[in-house]
């Protein structure tokens, strides 16, 4: 999912746990609730949208339950990339994209040219959000929103901060709505409220989706062409340089590691490759070629070691499609599997 959010919701860890499925017991909470009558008022001046309007829409929607299930924190220690892994990196998906990228070969060239982001890397996101389409959430994405705008599960750390980023993309989306000439009640996405092809939250949408096919409209439903333009330009937008690989192998030498330092800054890439080995973490010749800063990523196999990589401000750019590393690194794993595919006679 496209949106500086963080923790992932929309993350394809999440959304297999729970799977978008069809509404359960879902209840109209928002037509007298003093919260959402007073956030319509300030969305609407915001966007200059009609207050009535705006309260009308939140009104009609639906307090959804599991929403706020998937998005309560997992339980520690439930993560494992192996598994995860596994679940992405694998031949129905592997298929699904080689077919795409022949049936959308000039596209992607032409993507690649004009943002500089790698053709595979724009295949594997979309592969990894949607299955090229297929998967493109069953929930309405105004009862999501509304539901994590209000009713963000207390439990969460930044449940404050999260509430209201929702608030803030339930104004986008209805802005969006209005622009297009489409019913807010009508599009569906992930739990979390992301949509289409690339899975864009509402703001990522207004912010970073492009025409790309050229018809005069920005559509990440219908067009893939226009999900691979948007895909490209996002990642571009959030600082991709282009011909950096996004990570190295990495080792430690045991006397001198000093891994609670190097984890400290997560996936920021924060360590000039000096710092690096003064911390003792090895690298390759390549990587002591590297000029950018790194960051030591941390891939937890469950109750096995810890797999590490040293990434660069490429891993860190694809962290800002979803905050996960366990995500990136299913991207580029896709990516360079495509790559080969593509490659094979
Ligand atoms: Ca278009």
């Amino acid at each position: 999912m496209a949106g500086r959010t963080g923790g992932g919701p929309g993350s394809p860890d999440r959304r297999a746990r729970g799977g978008p499925g069809r509404p359960e017991a879902a209840a109209l909470r928002y037509a007298q609730h003093a919260g959402a009558l007073r956030l319509a008022e300030q969305l609407a001046q915001r966007h200059g949208l009609d207050p009535a309007w705006v309260q009308q829409q939140i009104a009609q929607a639906r307090h959804l339950p599991q929403v706020v299930r998937l998005m309560t924190p997992a339980p520690q220690g439930t993560n494992n990339w192996a598994v995860y892994r596994a679940r992405f990196v694998e031949p129905v998906r592997l298929r699904a994209g080689l077919q795409f990228w022949r049936e959308h070969r000039s596209s992607l060239a032409r993507a690649e040219a004009e943002f500089g982001v790698p053709a595979s890397l724009i295949v594997s996101v979309i592969g990894i959000e949607t299955l090229y389409g297929r998967q493109l959430g069953g929930f309405r994405v105004i009862d999501a929103l509304a539901t994590l705008a209000f009713d963000f599960p207390a439990s969460h750390p930044r449940a404050a901060a999260r509430s209201e980023f929702f608030k803030s993309e339930l104004g986008h989306y209805l802005s969006l709505t209005q622009r297009y000439g489409l019913d807010p009640q009508a599009l569906r996405g992930s739990f979390a409220g992301a949509m289409g092809w690339p899975q864009f939250m509402p703001s990522s949408w207004v912010n970073f989706a492009v025409d790309f096919d050229r018809d005069g409209q920005v559509n990440l439903f219908d067009s893939p062409v226009d999900a691979i333009g948007s895909v490209a330009n996002y990642f571009k937008a959030f600082g991709w340089q282009t011909g950096m690989p996004t990570h190295f192998p990495v080792t430690f030498d045991p006397t001198q590691i000093d891994k609670t330092t190097l984890l400290a800054p997560s996936v920021r890439p924060s360590f000039s490759v000096a710092q690096f080995h003064a911390h003792g973490a090895r690298l390759d010749t390549t990587a002591q070629q590297h000029s950018g800063e790194l960051a030591l990523i941390e891939l937890k196999n469950g109750s096995n070691p810890s797999s590490f990589v040293a990434g660069t401000q490429n891993f860190y750019v694809i962290t800002r499609y979803n905050q996960s590393s366990f995500y990136a690194m299913a991207v580029i794993e896709l990516a360079q599997a495509l790559q080969a595919g593509l490659a094979a006679p």
